[in-house]
């Protein structure tokens, strides 16, 4: 039989490449075949690689462009966020916990749940198939759930995420996970061997609203400071890539996860509409936010609401 490969969102995060794998697992496990190929669409960032790592998992390959293949969506739904060639696919399949913006040719199974991270819906999907959970997958999809929701900090962590967390744990036996998220984001926010355009576009996604094109990256930090000698930096390559790539504006938000808020570094053609977005002025191109801690639930239907008008 022909292969399927199954892959998450460009840039991958930790929730994107682990759901690739689990999935994986689950669906051979289910078919008792081999046939589904867990592939990223980029090289993964430093805290994937340590679960990788840590779980005794391989990095999974890059694919190049998903045209001509047959193919299940994870960790996202948007054509925005897919790899190239996504016209030319045959999607299966799409297993995601995003806003839903998509239509295809075909009827096809779409699994949506409004949870704090795709690796729950896989954990779910598990326990609702009686297949037994592996300790590296365990760990694997555990490492995931606490990074999408900031170890169970971000609103878009509900009671299922946390107790898929708890389950998760034990069989990982990982004894305090709340430790073990913390150090997951010492390891995501080491920014002191990243360049600037590599923190900006660590975690970025593009949203492609009527009145223009947004980028907006998300990094996250468990001291704010960190940051202080980085801003006009960061802020200059903002810009370039504005200007270059031609958005209306690019947006990256520094979010302290002890603090539980964000700052916003902008660069855009009508910054007012920026404002009127965040609720809040802009001072030098910049202003913190308390409270604003997810793109998804936070950040983006605030975007969408002044820029898809
Ligand atoms: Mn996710």
């Amino acid at each position: 039989m022909e292969k399927i490969y199954i892959i998450g969102h460009t840039s991958p995060d930790l929730d994107t490449v682990a759901s690739a794998i689990a999935y994986a697992n689950l669906k051979n496990q289910l078919t008792k075949t081999e046939n589904y190929l867990p592939v990223i669409a980029g090289e993964v960032n430093a805290e994937t690689d340590f679960a990788l790592k840590k779980f005794h998992f391989e990095k999974p390959s890059i694919l190049e462009s998903l045209a001509q293949k047959k193919v299940i969506l994870v960790d996202h739904n948007e054509n925005s966020q897919s790899l190239k060639g996504r016209e030319k696919a045959e999607i299966i399949e799409v297993l995601d916990h995003h806003k839903v913006d998509f239509s295809y040719s075909k009827p096809i199974v779409f699994k949506v749940f409004p949870l704090g991270a795709s690796a729950t819906i896989i954990a779910r999907c598990y326990e609702k198939n009686n297949l037994e959970i592996s300790k590296e997958i365990a760990g694997l999809l555990l490492s995931a759930i606490l990074v999408d929701t900031v170890i169970t900090k971000s609103p878009t962590c509900t009671e299922e995420d946390i107790k898929y967390i708890e389950k998760l744990a034990k069989i990982a036996q990982i004894e305090d996970w709340r430790a073990y998220g913390l150090e997951l984001f010492k390891i995501r926010s080491s920014v002191n061997t990243k360049t600037p355009e590599e923190i900006i576009k660590g975690d970025f996604k593009d949203f492609n609203f009527k009145q223009g094109k947004i980028g907006i990256g998300q990094v996250e930090t468990v001291d704010l400071s960190d940051f202080d000698d980085l801003k006009e930096n960061l802020l200059k390559k903002l810009k370039e890539i504005q200007e270059k790539e031609n958005y209306h504006s690019v947006i990256l938000f520094i979010t302290d996860i002890m603090k539980e808020g964000s700052l916003f570094l902008v660069a855009g053609k009508d910054l007012s509409k920026i404002e009127d977005a965040l609720g809040e002025k802009l001072k030098n191109n910049e202003v913190y936010i308390p409270g604003i801690i997810s793109r998804k639930k936070q950040v983006a239907p605030k975007f969408m609401e002044i820029f898809d008008k």
